[in-house]
């Protein structure tokens, strides 16, 4: 039997503030830690910067359009707060703000259900120059930020999201040093984790007083679909402590309001995590309206031996780790399909996640707020781009979103990563995850065979024969 997606499945496209907007130094945006690390030599690839990006800000207009000519039903954004609190305190900036109001006004016309993520990695520079995240104050600051976004939005806006991927923020930013603010201190990291969560459960505090009830708040998480190598102890063991690392350090106290047993134990010659105050669990267990999601490849680890490879996660830079407390394990690259970031392709851990935390954590509504792959899309002499393997990466996990919910797991909705070429971090302009190809010389939108794909899909809420 073929279980097709339910009648109100959320299907939408995804971005990221400072990944398509441009538009840097315009309408009293502050610099953000993303500004001072791509500008700093030796950062990114290319040293590209997010200063033009893909020129949303100016090109919104148009970029919706887009969007309702695929049929999306819902878009996810994020909010770049030094465009709309320059610093990181104070008073809101009304031209930020007034271009979100705007953006969202264009959705709502269009029929597009906006999906709001607060904080996608732009740190207001201030606030890194304050301490950052391993500061406690900076969880304060972004419960402030929250009310202000509600407050301005919360008319229009039903479904907004805490953090994205704050294991990106706090262990590729602190820990391995290959993001933003590209700090490499293991400690930092794991401060940086426990005030992200704080951020996240304050955050989310805010955004109910300051919300009207039907308000949905969520947070999204790149949970990791970790297997063992080998079925011994020892593998089995590297396996549970990147679990900790990942996904355990987050949704436990997020959910269940303490943090794993075993990730204090691993973690405790590096700190003592006396940086939890009492109280602070309480606050972070928030009882959340759905999980976000975020999907690409799965991991594969094993216990490292004496004669075993160097660590080759793609994750760290000159040996430094974004896992504490984990040393002693290897990150293997599993043989098949690879996208142009060499991951590997395998929809089997998407499968996987959604039915761990349907069954872990149960009643819990779940979206897949990312998914998609980059590879080496280029204009054929007609102009047209041809992705014939994004169309088969796509099928492929949509297929084990549909196989989760034909096994149970209450998935709300699906967003592509990403509606267009953008700023891929660290790789610059060298990565394109869209499903519109971007002429970054000309800034013209061109749909992907994949868009005309997915737009098919979405129209019929079924996926066709492959
Ligand atoms: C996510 N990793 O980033 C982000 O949410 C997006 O902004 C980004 O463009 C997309 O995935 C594709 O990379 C990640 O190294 C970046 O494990 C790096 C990792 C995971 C997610």
């Amino acid at each position: 039997m073929t279980v097709n997606f339910p009648p109100g499945f959320l299907w939408g496209a995804a971005t990221a503030a400072y990944q398509i907007e441009g538009a840097a130094q315009e309408d009293g945006r502050t610099p953000s830690i993303w500004d001072t690390f791509s500008r700093t030599p030796g950062r990114t690839l290319g040293g590209d910067t997010g200063d033009t990006a893909a020129d949303h800000y100016h090109r919104r207009a148009e970029d919706v359009r887009l969007m309702a000519e695929l049929g999306l039903g819902a878009y996810r954004f994020s909010v770049s707060w030094p465009r709309v609190q320059p610093g990181g305190r104070g008073p809101a900036c009304r031209a930020g703000l007034d271009f979100y109001r705007a953006l969202v006004d264009d959705l709502l016309d269009r029929g597009i259900r906006p999906v709001l993520t607060l904080y996608h990695w732009d740190l207001p520079q201030e606030l890194e120059s304050a301490g950052g995240w391993p500061e406690r104050g900076t969880a304060h600051r972004f419960a402030d930020y929250a009310q202000l976004v509600a407050e301005a939005l919360g008319d229009r806006v039903e479904l907004w999201t805490t953090l994205n991927e704050p294991w990106c923020s706090a262990f590729l930013g602190y820990g391995s040093g290959v993001h933003a603010p590209g700090r490499t201190d293991p400690v930092a990291a794991l401060r940086a984790a426990h005030h992200l969560n704080l951020a996240h459960g304050l955050g989310a505090q805010a955004l109910r007083a300051a919300l009207p009830s039907r308000a949905q708040v969520s947070v999204t998480l790149n949970p990791a679909a970790v297997r063992a190598r080998t079925d011994s102890p020892a593998d089995r063991d590297a396996r549970r402590r990147v679990d900790a690392l990942a996904t355990r350090i987050f949704t436990e106290p997020m959910l269940r309001g303490a943090y794993p047993a075993d990730l204090l134990a691993d973690t405790a010659g590096i700190t003592d995590w006396s940086f939890v105050h009492d109280g602070d669990p309480g606050v972070i267990r928030h009882p959340l309206d759905s999980l976000g999601i975020n999907y690409y490849a799965p991991t594969v680890v094993s216990a490292a031996t004496d004669n075993a490879p160097p660590r080759d996660d793609g994750q760290g830079s000159a040996g430094h780790s974004p896992w504490p407390g984990a040393d002693r394990v290897a990150f293997h690259r599993p043989p098949g399909k690879r996208t142009a970031m060499d991951w590997s392709v395998d929809p089997t851990g998407l499968h996987e996640l959604l039915m761990r935390f349907t069954r872990e954590f149960p009643g819990l509504p779940l979206m897949v707020t990312e998914n998609g792959a980059a590879y080496d899309d280029k204009p054929d002499g007609d102009g047209a781009v041809h992705d014939p393997e994004r169309i088969a990466y796509l099928h492929a996990h949509l297929d084990a979103v549909r196989r989760a919910l034909a096994d149970g797991a209450d998935v709300r909705g699906y967003f592509l990563w990403s509606l267009i070429d953008n700023f891929e971090w660290a790789y610059g302009y060298s990565k394109r995850f869209g499903a519109v190809y971007v002429d970054y010389a000309t800034q013209a939108r061109t749909p992907k065979s994949s868009a005309h794909w997915y737009s098919q899909v979405v129209r019929t809420g079924q996926l066709p024969p492959y």
